[in-house]
C-alpha cells in the first residue's frame, strides 16, 4: 500500500481552481457561495461557514500505484504503461511502441513518480495506478482520504489524467474515520451493471435526500484523457433549499473520509478484455490515473457558526460557535445556556442557547425534559419556559433556580432571592426541626415536636424533649358493630391525672398522687380539686425514692417533690 501524508494547517487557497467546470458546480451550488458572503440572507436564521476545498487537508492512500511496490513486495521496479491513444504529449519523455506512446512509472525516479499524492497536489502531476499487465487484481484499487475530522460534503470533483474514466466503481463516505463505509454514488458503464453489479436501477430521479444513485454517464469511454466526474451531494435533492432543516439531507453529507473503490478499468473494447488481459501490449494500457480531487466542504458546525478555521492548537478545522453553542460541530449548549433543548439551527430559528436562570447561585446547569413539562424551571425573563436545572448552586441554595435556600436556612421577608448571602442558618434545634419557614424563619418542627421553636410535645407524643408516641394497645372488640375501629385504641387515660409514662404495659394507667381511678380522673380521699388533688393539709412531702410510699408512683432515679402546683407561701418539710 502507497501512503502520504500531507502537511495539515496549511494556509489554504480559494475554494477550487477557476475552471469552466468548477464555475458550474458552483452556479449549480447556490448556497456554497452565497452563505460564505452574507449567511444571514442565504440560509436563514442558521449560519453556515464556508466552503473549501477538504482534499487539501487531507490525508490520502492508494492500494496500489504504479511504480511502486508495498512492503513484502520487494525492491520498486519501473513498470511499463502505454496510452490508449496519441502520442508523446512532452518531446523528450516516453517512446512509441506499436504507434503507441508509452512510458515508465518509477517512484525512485520524481519525473516518473506517479504517488498518491499527486491527486491532491494542485499541479498538473497525477496519481496513477499499476497497468493490468502488472496483473488483473489492479482493477480493484482503492483510494482514500481521510479528512481527519467530521465534514458536510457538498460536491467531489475528479480529473483523470492520462486514461479514461473508470468503468466500474463506487464512491463511498465513511463517518467513523474509517471503521466502516457506505456508498454514496455508484458509477457503471451500463444499466445492465448498475442492476447486475449493485442491485440499483441506473440513472433514476432522486426522490429522496439519501438516495444512493448508479449513473452511468461518467463511465463512457470518452474522452479518452482528462475526463472529469462531479458528484453533487446536495444539490438536486429535495432537502437543498433548506439544508438545516433536513436532517436527513444533513447526515447523509457527513464524512471523517472519503473512498474511491475501483473495480474495473475501462477499456476500448470492453468486450474482449477477458481475451487480451494476458496479452500485455494491451494490459499495458487499462490502469486509472487521476489529476486531481477536489472536495466541497464546510465543517459540521449545525448552522451555529459562519467560520471555522484552524486558529487553534491542534491545527484542525473548529467552528467559531455562536449562539452560546459549543463543542467541536457546535452541538451542545454553553456551561451556564441549558435552558433550552440543543438544537440544530434551522431557517426560521436559530435555536439559540438560552441562559440558566440560577440567581447568581450556580454557574452551571443542565437541560431536563420533564422539568420542561412540569413548568417548573424559570427563564431570564421569569417566565416558566424551558427546562434548565442549575447544579450545585451555592450560597447555601438549592432548588431548580437556586431559588430555595437549603436545607437548614431561610431567607428572611424583604431579601431579594439573587442576594448572595441571603440565605441565613434556621435557629432550630436540628434535633427537634427540620429547617424552617421561609421569610419567617420559623421552624419546620419534627412530627413529634410543637411550638415556635419545636419546645413542646405534639399532641399524642409525651415526655419533652423525647416525645415519645403515647402507646397504644390492642384490646379486644365485644362490639361487632364496628371491629376493625374497636382493635387498636390509646390508653384510656386522663392525661392531667397521670405520671408521664402515662400507663404501663397493660394499659392499666399510672396515677399521679392523690390521684386515683381507672382513668387516674378522680382525686384520692382526702384530696380534692381534680386534677389538683390537694391534701388535707398544706404540707409537702420530700422523700428518697426508695422509700416512696406508693410503689405504682416509683420514680427512678431522683428525689421526689409532691407539691401542688398552684399552691404559694410558706413551706414546712419534715421527714416520713
Ligand atoms: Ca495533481
Amino acid at each position: 500500500m502507497a501512503a502520504a501524508a500531507r502537511p495539515r494547517g496549511r494556509a489554504l487557497g480559494p475554494v477550487l481552481p477557476p475552471t469552466p467546470l468548477l464555475l458550474l458546480v458552483l452556479r449549480v451550488l447556490p448556497a456554497c457561495g452565497a452563505t460564505a458572503r452574507d449567511p444571514g440572507a442565504a440560509a436563514g436564521l442558521s449560519l453556515h461557514p464556508t466552503y473549501f476545498n477538504l482534499a487539501e487537508a487531507a490525508r490520502i492512500w492508494a492500494t496500489a500505484t504504479c511504480g511502486e511496490r508495498g512492503p513484502g513486495e520487494g525492491r520498486p521496479q519501473p513498470e511499463l504503461y502505454c496510452k490508449l491513444v496519441g502520442g508523446p504529449t512532452a518531446p523528450g519523455s516516453g517512446h512509441t511502441i506499436q504507434g503507441q506512446f508509452c512510458d515508465y512509472c518509477n517512484s525512485e525516479d520524481p519525473r516518473k513518480a506517479h504517488p498518491v499524492t499527486n491527486a491532491i497536489d494542485g499541479s498538473e502531476r497525477w496519481w496513477q495506478s499499476p497497468p493490468l499487465s502488472s496483473g488483473t487484481q489492479y482493477n480493484r484499487v482503492n483510494l482514500t482520504l481521510d479528512l481527519g475530522q467530521l465534514f458536510h460534503v457538498a460536491y467531489i470533483l475528479i480529473k483523470f489524467a492520462n486514461s479514461p474514466r473508470p468503468d466500474l466503481w463506487v464512491l463511498e463516505r465513511s463517518v467513523d474515520f474509517g471503521s466502516t463505509y457506505s456508498p454514496w454514488q455508484y458509477f457503471a458503464h451500463s444499466k445492465v451493471d448498475c442492476l447486475k453489479e449493485f442491485g440499483r436501477e441506473a440513472n433514476m430521479a432522486v426522490t429522496r435526500d439519501d438516495d444512493v444513485l448508479c449513473v452511468t454517464e461518467y463511465s463512457r469511454i470518452v474522452p479518452l484523457e482528462n475526463g472529469e466526474v462531479v458528484v453533487s451531494l446536495i444539490n438536486g435533492r429535495p432537502g437543498a433549499k433548506n439544508f438545516t432543516f433536513s436532517h436527513t439531507l444533513r447526515e447523509f453529507t457527513k464524512a471523517t473520509n472519503i473512498r474511491l473503490r475501483f473495480l474495473r478499468t475501462n477499456t476500448l473494447l470492453g468486450h474482449l478484455i477477458s481475451k487480451a488481459q494476458r496479452d500485455p501490449t494491451v494490459t499495458r494500457r487499462y490502469y486509472y490515473s487521476i489529476k486531481d480531487i477536489s472536495i466541497g466542504g464546510q465543517c459540521v458546525c449545525n448552522g451555529h457558526a459562519e467560520v471555522c478555521n484552524i486558529n487553534n492548537p491542534e491545527k484542525l478545522f473548529r467552528c467559531e460557535c455562536q449562539h452560546h453553542t459549543c463543542g467541536e460541530t457546535c452541538d451542545r449548549c454553553c456551561t451556564g445556556y441549558n435552558q433550552r433543548r440543543w438544537r440544530p439551527a434551522a431557517w426560521e430559528q436559530s435555536h439559540e442557547c438560552e441562559a440558566c436562570n440560577c440567581h447568581g447561585h450556580a454557574s452551571n446547569c443542565y437541560y431536563d425534559p420533564d422539568v420542561e413539562r412540569q413548568q417548573a424551571s424559570l427563564n431570564t425573563q421569569g417566565i416558566y419556559a424551558g427546562g434548565g436545572v442549575c447544579i450545585n448552586c451555592q450560597h447555601n441554595t438549592a432548588g431548580v433556580n437556586c431559588e430555595q435556600c437549603a436545607k437548614g436556612y431561610y431567607r428572611p421577608y424583604g431579601v431579594p432571592v439573587d442576594a448572595p448571602d441571603g440565605c441565613i442558618p434556621c435557629s432550630c434545634d436540628p434535633e427537634h426541626a427540620d429547617g424552617c419557614e421561609q421569610g419567617s424563619g420559623r421552624c419546620h418542627c419534627k412530627p413529634n415536636f410543637h411550638g415556635d421553636n419545636c419546645e413542646k410535645c405534639a399532641i399524642g407524643y409525651y415526655n419533652f424533649p423525647f416525645c415519645l408516641r403515647i402507646p397504644i394497645f390492642p384490646v379486644s372488640t365485644p362490639s361487632s358493630e364496628d371491629p376493625v375501629a374497636g382493635d387498636i385504641k390509646g390508653c384510656d387515660c386522663n392525661l392531667e391525672g397521670v405520671l408521664p409514662e402515662i400507663c404501663d404495659a397493660h394499659g392499666r394507667c399510672l396515677c399521679r398522687p392523690g390521684v386515683e381511678g381507672p382513668r387516674c380522673d378522680t382525686c384520692r380521699s382526702g384530696f380534692y380539686s381534680f386534677p389538683i388533688c390537694q391534701g388535707p393539709s398544706e404540707k409537702v412531702a420530700i422523700y428518697k425514692p426508695e422509700s416512696r410510699p406508693s410503689a405504682e408512683t416509683e420514680p427512678a432515679s431522683t428525689w421526689i417533690l409532691d407539691f401542688p402546683a398552684s399552691r404559694t407561701g410558706e413551706i414546712n418539710f419534715y421527714c416520713l
